[in-house]
């Protein structure tokens, strides 16, 4: 059987990046996606020679959905049959309250978080439907499930990632193919380098005392939910530190 091929968004780092490995290395073809040329290059390099991977690069802003449609369209006929998409683009700016905060800001999370998402599932789901298998892995986040001080927006973009993935999931019930909502809490990325904006001292204070969880590590969690025999669907999985309970109760040493 030929390989399977993945597409995943946002993986040039963090948990995009720690997927790409992770699939490079269990023997995937990897369409990685980003904005950053340099950072893509750099992933796909270390991806062929750690593992002598197939990988193909697709460099486009999400958020532009012409770009996005074009960017798939080109794909290479040995590159079009994604079995696996992963939305995992996404972002955070900011941990303002909803009545203070910058809508310009807002607005970028929720072209990110929401509508991209929405976007590459209409792209790429129907041909899954029309070759009889597919998977969609969307990573949604803990934030989804509680909202916390200051992450309104942020909190109120996941539980769009879970009603959308809910739904989704209702939608395809008739067919062979899986979706999966993956809902990390504290992962150490760049994730909160771009909510403070680059203010790494205050990015480094939201993992202090605790072992978070890295991109590798919610990685982990995505392959599980790809590699279960196909008659079994992930449909959610909340993953979080041994030391985190929920959005804000956090052990610290
Ligand atoms: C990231 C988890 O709790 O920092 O989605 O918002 S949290």
């Amino acid at each position: 059987m030929d390989k399977k091929i993945v597409f995943i968004t946002g993986a040039s780092s963090g948990i995009g990046e720690g997927c790409s490995r992770k699939f490079a290395g269990n023997g995937y073809k990897v369409i990685i996606n980003g904005r950053n040329i340099e950072k893509l290059t750099a992933v796909r390099n270390a991806l062929e020679t750690e593992y002598n991977a197939e990988v193909y690069m697709l460099p486009f802003d999400v958020r532009d959905r012409q770009a996005a449609v074009s960017a798939i369209e080109s794909l290479p006929e040995d590159w079009k049959n994604i079995d696996i998409l992963i939305n995992n683009a996404g972002l955070v700016i900011g941990l303002d309250k909803e009545y203070e905060g910058n809508l310009d800001e807002w607005d970028i999370m929720i072209d990110t978080n929401i509508r991209a998402l929405i976007a590459m599932t209409r792209i790429i789901v129907p041909g899954m439907v029309e070759r009889g298998r597919g998977h969609v892995i969307n990573i949604g986040s803990i934030a989804g499930d509680y909202a916390y001080p200051g992450g309104s927006v942020y909190c109120a973009c996941k539980a769009a990632v879970k009603a959308l993935s809910d739904g989704l999931r209702i939608d395809l019930v008739d067919t062979p193919v899986r979706v999966t909502n993956i809902k990390p809490g504290l992962v150490e990325t760049n994730f909160s380098v771009i909510r403070f904006r680059g203010d790494k001292d205050k990015a480094d204070n939201v993992y202090k005392g605790i072992k978070p969880l890295n991109g590798d590590d919610v990685a982990e969690v995505v392959y599980f939910a790809a590699s279960v025999p196909e008659h079994i669907q992930v449909a959610e999985v909340l993953v979080m530190p041994t030391n985190q309970a929920t959005g804000t109760i956090v052990y610290r040493k």
